[in-house]
């Protein structure tokens, strides 16, 4: 075979893989055409909830705040939600009455439960596909804890999630570099910033880009801060009580803000506790990456790394090798369900 040859053999190969290629890629979106069929959309006109308020649902359309009603059939649905509509869900309304008619399926959902065996899930944000989980370094203080629950969470419905550690200005005591580092090995990606001297803002502006984001954390770390930075808006920030040095809480409801760069964020009001709804015991294992990749080579099969002897994650939690930290939210979230379910 000379050298002519077998270059249009090759391009001949190259031209069947393209085109075996395009067609599994058409296949594709065969499938994701049928899942979007799935419901049947109604002919009415489809906007996005901006937020849920007591006086009806804003929702947007064709860049307008429409404020809608929740059709009186939806309502008396069962439901495994406390509540029906959230900021961020797309909406069919009845452009006349202002009434909503449907909500869409949703692709993903921030949602939380007081404790695991409250009945309800309660909806926090919908069709987000990031969480920016937000801490301060002081005023109030980092817990661990809910930055483990809050990407436990994210993992669970394949949301990217970042951590946001603002007031970086601020004296703070606490190891914030070692805390960087547990959850880069994790392959968060994590900005240090600070809404009163700017510091690493523009960072987080490109890692929002494009993106619908919620922002999310405890009251008073300054999520309504930074947005009003990203957005330059002039969204209500806290007064910090001299007291207690906790703030009041501001953000009462949800609020979905477009982005000039494309995208979108939500505020969302602080939250004191953070549970995973309907959460089972084998799932808690695969949602902390490391303690599952460490456990295979546990001696028992399955092991729960809580009371077995030869427990590789223990022994890795001794040697510094999975951070403390970490361990212990994994044992507060198998405790809740411990006392729950068994
Ligand atoms: N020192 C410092 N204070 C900040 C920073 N960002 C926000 N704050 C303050 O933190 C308090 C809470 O802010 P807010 O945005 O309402 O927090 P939210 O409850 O998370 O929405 C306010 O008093 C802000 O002025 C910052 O980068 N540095
Ligand atoms: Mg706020
Ligand atoms: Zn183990």
């Amino acid at each position: 075979m000379d050298f002519e040859e077998k270059f249009s053999q090759k391009k001949r190969q190259t031209r069947q893989e393209r085109k075996l290629k395009s067609l599994k890629d058409r296949s594709k979106y065969k499938k994701t055409d049928q899942k979007k069929i799935e419901f049947e959309a109604p002919n009415s006109p489809r906007g996005r909830v901006i937020s849920v308020r007591s006086e009806g649902v804003l929702v947007e359309y064709k860049n307008q705040g429409i404020l809608c009603e929740l059709k009186g059939s939806l309502k008396k649905g069962r439901s495994r939600q406390k509540n029906l509509v959230c900021v961020g869900d797309f909406v069919f309304f009845e452009p006349h009455k202002k009434i909503i008619e449907m909500v869409e399926p949703r692709s993903t959902t921030l949602s939380r439960a007081e404790h695991l065996r409250q009945r309800k899930e309660q909806l926090i944000a919908a069709n987000v596909d990031q969480v920016l989980i937000c801490v301060s370094v002081a005023f109030p203080n980092i817990k661990p804890n809910l930055i483990d629950r809050y990407i436990a969470a994210c993992l669970r419905q394949k949301m990217k999630a970042v951590l946001v550690i603002n007031k970086i200005d601020l004296p703070h005591e606490q190891h914030i570099d070692e805390l960087v580092a547990v959850y880069e090995q994790l392959k968060i990606p994590v900005v240090k910033i600070s809404t009163m001297t700017d510091y690493g803002i523009d960072d987080l502006k490109d890692i929002m880009k494009g993106h619908t984001n919620v922002f999310t954390g405890q009251s008073g770390v300054g999520k309504t801060s930074i947005i009003n930075k990203i957005v330059q808006g002039n969204y209500r920030v806290q007064e910090v009580m001299a007291k207690t040095e906790k703030g009041s809480h501001t953000t009462t409801a949800s609020l979905l803000i477009p982005l000039k760069s494309g995208g979108y964020c939500i505020d969302t009001p602080g939250i004191k506790s953070f549970g995973l709804f309907g959460l089972e015991k084998k799932e808690i294992e695969p949602l902390f990456i490391e303690i599952h990749k460490t456990g295979k080579k546990c001696a028992f099969s399955p092991c729960s790394h809580t009371h077995e002897p030869d427990c590789m994650v223990k022994k890795a939690v001794e040697k510094g090798k999975i951070a403390w930290t970490r361990y212990n939210s994994y044992l507060s979230l198998i405790e809740g369900v411990k006392q729950d379910y068994e």
